[in-house]
């Protein structure tokens, strides 16, 4: 959002960006989300939408088979997208792809000298390296507040795209970084957080001294299941495997591993969850994997087992 921002920011002070709209898309929604593009628009920008490997195909083929837009501009940091620049160049589009930071880096560096408000705009990339988690701010960086703000309102309800795209036209037309609606969100979304971790110590189903088990499959979790297991993680200094269901045939495992715990749990889980009819991956300390609800338990069981094993391993 902040890197949209910026493009934005730079296109409107070239004259060029006169109308523009957001859509909000997932590497695999973009198919769909490509299908259903304003018409008449002369220009696409695709930021920080990985080309995943599973959807590859099937998205430069609707690409190739596109009219429009005359112009096509794809920022990313994915390696998958990186992967695909000669795909994307047979399809005309412009690449500004780097594995350095995440697209708020990219999009500052090409385009925050544009922008006729360097200093607003480079809070915008800071705010969103902080996001992404390619750059800390210290307790009392002035934009810490921001930071959080921010992040806890879009928390709140993460799939209002509508109020994600009003954030970015103020940070564009208004060049505010939080407003009284953000920040109500915001206080709602702490609100919630701190019910939710109540829940959380209630329901810890399992605990070792290296690992701890947390069951919200009766809780709705949605947006914030992240944040409680790192809670936990980083309090406790314990993997924290956190349970909760998607619909009614699934359950998400989302694991954090604590900074003190050498584990690449995403590998485990990329080796395990196949085996329970699943799925899954991540960062080694931040995973989760999605598996049939009725396989849940013996997944986790299986899956403490193995984290406790190989951190017994002597290194
Ligand atoms: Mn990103």
């Amino acid at each position: 959002m902040t890197a949209a921002a910026i493009i934005v920011a730079a296109l409107k002070a070239a004259g060029r960006a006169t109308a523009w709209t957001l859509r909000f898309t997932q590497p695999f929604t973009l198919q769909e989300t490509l299908r259903r593009l304003p018409e008449g628009a002369d220009m696409l920008v695709i930021v920080d939408v990985a080309l995943d490997e599973e959807h590859a195909g099937h998205i430069l083929s609707i690409l190739e088979e596109m009219e429009g837009p005359a112009e096509k501009l794809w920022v990313d940091h994915h390696s998958s997208t990186i992967r695909h620049a000669l795909d994307l160049l047979d399809r005309r589009f412009s690449l500004l792809l780097s594995v350095d930071g995440c697209a708020a880096t990219i999009a500052g560096k090409a385009f925050l000298h544009l922008t006729g408000d360097e200093q607003f705009y480079s809070k915008l990339v800071l705010i969103g390296e902080a996001g992404d988690k390619v750059r800390e701010l210290s307790g009392n960086h002035p934009l810490r507040q921001a930071l959080e703000t921010l992040g806890n309102a879009i928390a709140a309800n993460p799939t209002d795209d509508a109020f994600k795209e009003r954030l970015v036209r103020m940070w564009v037309e208004e060049k505010i970084l939080v407003d009284d609606e953000a920040a109500r969100r915001a206080e709602e979304a702490e609100e919630k957080l701190r019910a939710l971790l109540k829940e959380s110590s209630e329901n810890v189903r399992y605990e070792s001294s290296h690992v701890k088990v947390i069951d919200l499959r009766d809780t709705r979790v949605h947006g914030y299941a992240g944040k409680i297991a790192s809670h936990h993680a980083k309090t406790y200094g314990k993997v924290v495997l956190l349970l909760f269901r998607v619909g009614t045939n699934n359950t998400i495992v989302t694991a954090r591993v604590p900074p003190s715990i050498d584990l690449d749990v995403a590998s485990l889980i990329r080796e395990l969850a196949p085996l329970y009819g699943g799925g899954g991956g991540g960062h080694p300390k931040a995973a989760s994997a999605r598996v049939p609800a009725m396989h849940a338990d013996d997944f986790v069981r299986e899956l403490v087992k193995r984290i406790e094993a190989s951190l017994q391993k002597p290194s």
